[in-house]
């Protein structure tokens, strides 16, 4: 009885401390024609998506002109066919509990899992909403997720701000073994505001060393985001999303886009977790 009434108090404890923002739950890089990536909102409250954008860009210090904390400064340089920068229409959001789907390729989409995506990131047709291309981002004629690992960033970034101009990570996706290909904004100055650090690049946690196979997805396993370091980093909250322990956060299953159907099971994972 006493067992039964203490894990009931851990529950709910486990339960207020659940991401208090926006995550990334599941994404596909094989086939091409069923890529998408998946967001939840876990959060008690409707959250706007008007500056909400979501990149597969990488980088650091080093080349700071080719991913998203240039965006407040010009074009991002290396515009690859293959990657994309874009944001959710103005207005749009989110509202509790709920989940939306964001393809490739809206009509690609429609034809791999017989049902309809939210948004469409390349504009290919379907009923799809077509996500937006912001000053200085783009959205590559062939956008897609690399088999062999990339990366994806959901973050805030606000371009009527004249006194912020960065960019606040919501949640941060790795797959590969190619550290080079990961994301760190430690030490980057854009204009007169600076990025706090971010987990080196060798020290982060991939999903896994490589796609997934054929026909799966990954998927958020745990919506409280692991070990992940919650204060001092350059998360919307203050996380530092790329310590995110993502090797045990995510796992490798058949798709399920538009649902996150085992959130209970998922729950209970994470209880019991952190119990044990
Ligand atoms: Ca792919
Ligand atoms: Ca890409
Ligand atoms: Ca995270
Ligand atoms: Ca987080």
């Amino acid at each position: 009885m006493k067992f039964v009434v203490v894990l009931c108090l851990l529950t709910t404890a486990m339960a207020f401390a659940a991401a208090d923002h926006l995550l990334l739950t599941e994404f596909c890089d094989t086939p091409t024609a069923g890529e998408f990536v998946e967001i939840y909102n876990p959060t008690e409250s409707t959250v706007s998506l008007t500056y909400v954008h979501i990149t597969d860009l990488y980088g650091d210090s080093s080349c700071v002109e080719d991913f998203y904390p240039q965006i407040a400064l010009g074009p991002i340089a290396y515009q690859s066919a293959y990657d994309f920068l874009v944001k959710f229409p103005p207005g749009d959001e989110i509202a509790p509990g709920q989940v939306i789907v964001i393809a490739m390729s809206g009509s690609a989409f429609e034809g791999e899992y017989a049902q309809q995506a939210d948004y469409d990131i390349m504009g290919t047709g379907g009923g799809a909403t077509v996500m937006i291309v912001p000053t200085n981002g783009f959205a590559g004629a062939t956008a897609g997720l690399t088999n062999s690992g990339e990366t994806l960033t959901l973050f805030s970034y606000d371009d009527s701000s004249d006194s912020d101009d960065l960019c606040y990570d919501i949640d941060y996706a790795v797959w590969g073994d190619d550290e080079g290909e990961f994301v760190d904004k430690s030490y980057i100055t854009i204009n007169t505001s600076t990025y706090l650090d971010d987990t080196p690049e060798a020290s982060q946690n991939a999903i896994y060393s490589e796609g997934h196979a054929y026909g799966n997805t990954f998927q958020r396993l745990d919506l409280w985001e692991g070990f992940e370091t919650l204060t001092g980093g350059n998360g919307i909250t203050g996380h530092d999303e790329t310590s995110e322990n993502l090797s045990d956060t995510w796992l490798e299953a058949l798709p399920t886009p538009g649902t996150v159907s085992t959130l209970l099971q998922r729950e209970t994972w994470g209880s019991i977790k952190a119990i044990f």
